[in-house]
């Protein structure tokens, strides 16, 4: 059997705002709230793939690179914790359409190849915290940044030095 990656794919940040969210995390959650995520880490994910092999990768990027969807504007604007998954994130309150059905259809093409597909409803979220305490107290509503988004990313998910680390395989531009 081929090696496996574990793979996914994902919206990414603009550095810049990667940078302005790890300074408003600072501001709004205290140091015991949890274990932050790394700036370079901060990314939205569309589609879990798990462990995938080298042929099973060629067919999902396949699939999606026959996507033909136009971008769209994300807000993040909401807060939000999992107390289950002990994660505390960043969301939409609307998400956009566009983004709802990229996921979909990421999500679908997954699952007919083989891909173990949570059967919760997509929540789009990008994990602030890790571990985090039981009851945290979240920021006001009224932050709000907005990001165009452009294409959409395959990452791999890999350990190095104990330390995790997202790494773009490949880009799928949308449609301008
Ligand atoms: P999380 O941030 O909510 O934990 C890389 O691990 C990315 O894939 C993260 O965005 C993570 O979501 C997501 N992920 C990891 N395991 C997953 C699973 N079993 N189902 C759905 N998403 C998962």
């Amino acid at each position: 059997m081929s090696h496996l990656n574990r793979l996914f794919f994902a919206l990414e940040l603009p550095k810049t705002l990667q940078q302005e969210i790890v300074r408003w995390r600072a501001t709004h959650f205290s140091p015991e709230a949890g274990k932050p995520v790394a700036a370079a880490n901060l990314h939205m994910t569309l589609a879990f793939l798990g462990e995938v092999s080298a042929e099973k990768q060629q067919a999902l990027t396949d699939l999606a690179g026959r996507i033909s969807q136009p971008g769209f504007t994300l807000r993040l604007d909401d807060a939000g914790q999992w107390p289950r998954s002990r994660v505390a994130f960043l969301g939409s309150r609307q998400p956009p359409r566009g983004l709802l059905q990229l996921a979909a259809l990421l999500r679908a093409q997954a699952a007919r190849s083989g891909c173990w597909q949570s059967p919760q409803p997509f929540h789009p979220h990008i994990t602030l915290l890790r571990q985090t305490d039981s009851a945290l107290r979240l920021p006001a509503p009224g932050f709000s940044w907005e990001c165009r988004i452009t294409e959409f990313v395959l990452y791999a998910s890999r350990v190095e030095q104990g330390r995790t680390r997202y790494q773009p395989l490949q880009r799928f531009a949308l449609k301008k």
